[in-house]
């Protein structure tokens, strides 16, 4: 399991109160199916992703990045649970979605890209050490109920 310091905790949750879940949630959910296109074989219901201006204005992309992200939210507020915040999602990704979780690695990476273009200089070696430890932890976490 990983474990967080109270001064990882802090720095995530500084720099988390200044994120706007609606733009970051579009911009990386955008990003991911932009940057690794096969992760948009999953989404096949949400209409033109036929270019990366498509996929960065599409509707259905920014509703969904919104709504991942809120999930995301959830974790960074059970840090110290993050396997039993995530198991009815592990389960729904696993059995009904069939996502592979290698996915959720790439859609953490990718997020960690939004936050360090977003915020600059703000976002320091340290700062972005202990959102990639919360990436690392949330995939794991949804990865958790596979078989
Ligand atoms: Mg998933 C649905 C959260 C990564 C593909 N995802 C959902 C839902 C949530 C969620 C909260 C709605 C569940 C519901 O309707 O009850 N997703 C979530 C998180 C993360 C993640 C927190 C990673 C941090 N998802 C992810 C990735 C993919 C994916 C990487 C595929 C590349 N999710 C996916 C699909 C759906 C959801 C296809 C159903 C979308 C729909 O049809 O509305």
């Amino acid at each position: 399991m990983v474990h967080f310091t109270a001064e990882e905790k802090a720095a995530v949750t500084s720099t988390w109160k200044k994120v706007n879940v609606e733009e970051i949630g579009a911009e990386t959910l955008g990003r991911l199916l932009v940057v690794y296109p096969w992760t948009q074989r999953f989404f096949d219901s949400f209409g033109d992703l036929s270019s990366a201006s498509a996929v960065m204005g599409n509707p259905k992309v920014k509703a969904h990045g919104k709504k991942v992200l809120n999930a995301f939210s959830e974790g960074l507020n059970h840090l110290d649970n993050l396997k039993g915040t995530f198991a009815s999602l592990s389960e729904l990704h696993c059995d009904k979605l069939h996502v592979d979780p290698e996915n959720f690695r790439l859609l953490g990476n990718v997020l960690v890209v939004v936050l360090a273009h977003h915020f600059g200089k703000e976002f320091t070696p340290q700062v972005q050490a202990a959102f990639q430890k919360v990436v690392t932890g949330v995939a794991t976490a949804l990865a958790h109920k596979y078989h």
